[in-house]
């Protein structure tokens, strides 16, 4: 109902006519709660848009779907019916009035974009008498998939509070622009429970040496990979459903992997927790941080999948005493100081990362 009296005062015109809802509000809401079949007998439910092609061109995109010419029911529905799109650039968006794009009579709809983004669709059909379909099944410019990961950084992980420490945020010395160039993104803003960015990387069943999605994401106090808009549904783009080795990547940290390929569909499932399990890392490349927590080693620097006497010479040596957002911090609390070195870089000097 809100969705239809939105677009009403967006003036798109065409629930002007006798809607049908009014008719529900004209009953007792409880007493149409307590009779579904009445609410059902008077509800007409249009067929949902199928069909859709989404087809990102140098500085347009263009949508086109099937016409809707059946209810629910299998009765046939006359023209106009009124095609309202959803649209936005993350594809575990929902349907919402912030992300109308439109409402057209058309079948097709053609929209300037801007080059190297992303779009996502959901259409949901009207009649005029405000009658509604379901909304579509979701429709994206490059094929998807969702998931969820859980991970724990050694440097900033606090036993005492079974949590990560949020310093480099509360210090506010997280920078707006992912450090990982080869998954460039930008936020606005930085929530306060992120404790770094973090690049998640799907990887190719057969030959794990081979990324094939990967994207910038915050990484949470508990261990959670949220998106910009905090969601922990992580989209992740050019692959479609099917099954890939899950990896994580921190800048001063080893990069780490799922022991196994994990099935991921356009809709989101259960996360993978590397947390709680030391098998859940790909080839024993965890740590145990505390009896029953595991995570991904600190000290790495120089981000080149090992801990060695470089990321000591080159690094911590020419940081220490200096505070910021820094390679050589690695406990992450914002100071490149001798624990740094002594209680994480001398430990694991000599090991490196499993991720291929
Ligand atoms: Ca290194
Ligand atoms: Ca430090």
């Amino acid at each position: 109902m809100r969705i239809k009296s939105r677009l009403c005062e967006k003036d798109h015109g065409f629930f002007r006519k006798k809607h049908l809802y009014c008719l529900k509000l004209a009953f007792n809401e409880p007493l149409l709660d307590t009779m579904p079949n009445l609410q059902t007998c008077i509800r007409i439910v249009l067929m949902a848009a199928a069909g859709i092609a989404v087809s990102a061109q140098a500085e347009t995109l263009q949508l086109s779907w099937q016409a809707v010419t059946q209810d629910t029911l299998g009765q046939s529905e006359s023209a106009p019916l009124y095609y309202a799109i959803h649209i936005d650039t993350l594809p575990t968006f929902s349907p919402s009035p912030e992300n109308l794009l439109a409402a057209t009579t058309a079948t097709s709809y053609t929209l300037p974009t801007q080059t190297g983004k992303n779009y996502f669709v959901v259409i949901r059909v009207y009649d005029s008498w405000g009658n509604a379909s379901d909304y579509s099944e979701k429709a994206g410019s490059v094929p998807w998939v969702v998931g969820e990961v859980r991970l724990q950084l050694e440097g900033a992980y606090d036993a005492a509070g079974d949590s990560m420490r949020t310093i480099l945020r509360q210090r506010d010395l997280l920078p707006l622009h992912s450090p990982y160039s080869a998954a460039a993104r930008e936020t606005e803003t930085v929530p306060e429970s992120t404790v770094d960015w973090i690049e998640v990387q799907l990887r190719d069943a057969e030959d794990p040496a081979v990324i094939r999605s990967r994207k910038s994401f915050f990484l949470d106090q508990n261990g959670y990979a949220r998106e910009l808009d905090g969601t922990t549904q992580l989209g992740l783009t050019g692959v479609g459903p099917g099954s890939y080795y899950i990896a994580v990547s921190h800048r001063n940290h080893l990069a780490v992997m799922s022991a196994q390929p994990q099935l991921l569909q356009t809709e989101a499932s259960e996360a993978y927790d590397f947390s709680d399990d030391g098998a859940r890392f790909y080839q024993n490349g965890g740590l145990e941080l505390e009896p029953g927590v595991w995570g991904s080693i600190s000290s790495d620097a120089n981000h080149n999948g090992q801990v060695q006497n470089n990321d000591k010479n080159d690094y911590w040596r020419t940081q220490v005493g200096l505070s910021g957002y820094r390679e050589a911090d690695f406990n992450l609390n914002g100071e490149v100081q001798n624990n740094d070195k002594n209680d994480y870089w001398r430990r694991h000097v000599g090991r490196g990362t499993q991720v291929p």
